[in-house]
């Protein structure tokens, strides 16, 4: 069907991209639309089980999603795809990889609001130095400069910025 798409989520650590996607999934599913998420974090535990966070392999990461998440909007699904991808180059690749289909969402929170939410305790230990190559300590994180929609997590409820996605997914992905 002509009815898929990709939401790219780029953001933080902490910034909230696999809530509002598991959110959005929900509501879009109650809505009877055919949707999933694609969870960088879930990733890692299969499909790229043997990638770690060098530069070269967070762009094999992206690159691996974007590939999956054309298939299966090509299918006709809407895929939530949920990853951090700091580096612009290679949301541009995944973006020449999925065509059209591609929109780019940035959940927008600060640094300091990640540090401060830290729910999985990584913030602290990688301020303490026992992760490597952490996204926006030792890594490099480049926000997008010009996201088909961007999601201010800082200002907007959960609730709030969930509801913003879903009024864009269905204006981009009519039945
Ligand atoms: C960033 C890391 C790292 C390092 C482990 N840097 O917030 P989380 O815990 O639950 O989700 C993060 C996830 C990031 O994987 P992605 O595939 O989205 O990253 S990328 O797109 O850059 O390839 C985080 C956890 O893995 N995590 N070590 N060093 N995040």
């Amino acid at each position: 069907g002509h009815s898929g798409g990709v939401l790219w989520l780029t953001g933080l650590s902490g910034s909230g991209k696999s809530t509002i996607a598991q959110r959005l999934l929900r509501k879009l599913t109650d809505q009877g639309r055919l949707a999933t998420v694609l969870d960088g974090d879930t990733l890692r535990l299969g499909l790229s089980r043997d990638l770690g966070f060098s530069a070269e392999d967070r762009a094999e990461q992206v690159r691996r999603t974007a590939e999956v998440a054309k298939l299966l909007a090509n299918s006709g699904l809407i895929v939530i795809a949920s990853l951090i991808s700091p580096r612009q180059a290679d949301r541009d690749l995944a973006e020449q990889i999925i065509g059209d289909a591609f929109h780019e969402i940035f959940v927008d929170a600060a640094l300091e609001t990640c540090i401060a939410r830290d729910p999985k305790g990584l913030y602290k230990r990688a301020q303490a130095g026992e992760i490597p190559n952490f996204t926006g300590i030792s890594s490099p994180y480049e926000a997008p400069q010009d996201p088909a929609l961007r999601l201010d997590t800082a200002t907007l409820s959960l609730e709030d910025a969930t509801d913003m996605l879903l009024t864009y997914a269905q204006a981009q992905f009519a039945r």
